[in-house]
C-alpha cells in the first residue's frame, strides 16, 4: 500500500541564469525557492558560473546554474511554477537574447519529449551553450536527453565559451 503522501515523481533539470539586480543573489534565493514549490525537493544544485552574455554584447556578464529536482508537478504546472518565480523576481521584458533578473528554463523532465511551441522538452537550446552544459555535468556525469546523447557528447562538441566557476556546488538539504 502507498503511504499518505506518496506521489509518483519526476526528476527535471531547471537552467538558471541572471545578469541583473546582483545576479549571484538572484540564482541564490532561485535555488532555496525551487525546494518550496508544491510537491518538488531540490535534489542537487551546482556551482554558479559567471559568463560572458551571449547575444547583445552590450549587457552585463551572467551568472548561470543547472539544478536538479524531484517533482510531483506535471511539466506544465512546473514550467508555470517558474514563471511565476521569474516573476516575483521582477522579471521585465527586454530584447532577445536580452539582459534579465532571473531566467529559469526548463531543460528536461524526466524523458519526455514535447514539440509543444510553449514548452518545448527537451529545451532546444541545450547543445550551443556550454554555460548549460558545464554546471549540467557537474552534478549529473550520467546525464542524457532522451534521443540517448550524453551531456558529456554535448559538452564535448558545443562552441567554446568560457566559465568562470564561482563557488562550491551544493547538495540538497538532507531529509
Ligand atoms: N541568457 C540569455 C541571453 N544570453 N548568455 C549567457 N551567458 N547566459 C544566459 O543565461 C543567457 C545569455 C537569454 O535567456
Ligand atoms: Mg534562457
Ligand atoms: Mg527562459
Amino acid at each position: 500500500m502507498m503511504s499518505g503522501d506518496e506521489r509518483l515523481t519526476v526528476d527535471a533539470f531547471i537552467a538558471l541564469g541572471s545578469n541583473l539586480d546582483d545576479p549571484v543573489q538572484q540564482i541564490r534565493r532561485a535555488l532555496r525557492q525551487l525546494d518550496t514549490l508544491p510537491g518538488t525537493r531540490l535534489c542537487q544544485s551546482s556551482s554558479l558560473y559567471t559568463n560572458p552574455p551571449i547575444g547583445p554584447q552590450d549587457q552585463p556578464e551572467f551568472v548561470n546554474a543547472v539544478a536538479q529536482v524531484s517533482t510531483s508537478l506535471s511539466a506544465q504546472d512546473l514550467l508555470a511554477a517558474l514563471k511565476s518565480l521569474e516573476k516575483a523576481a521582477g522579471r521585465r521584458l527586454t530584447r532577445h537574447w536580452g539582459e534579465r533578473v532571473l531566467d529559469l528554463d526548463l531543460l528536461t523532465y524526466g524523458s519526455l519529449v514535447s514539440a509543444d511551441p510553449i514548452l518545448t522538452l527537451p529545451h532546444p537550446g541545450i547543445a550551443q551553450r556550454r554555460f548549460v552544459l558545464l554546471p549540467w555535468l557537474e552534478i549529473a556525469p550520467d546525464a542524457q536527453l532522451p534521443d540517448g546523447r550524453s551531456i558529456q557528447s554535448l559538452l564535448a562538441d558545443a562552441p567554446a565559451h568560457p566559465l568562470h566557476r564561482l563557488d562550491a556546488r551544493q547538495h540538497g538539504t538532507p531529509d
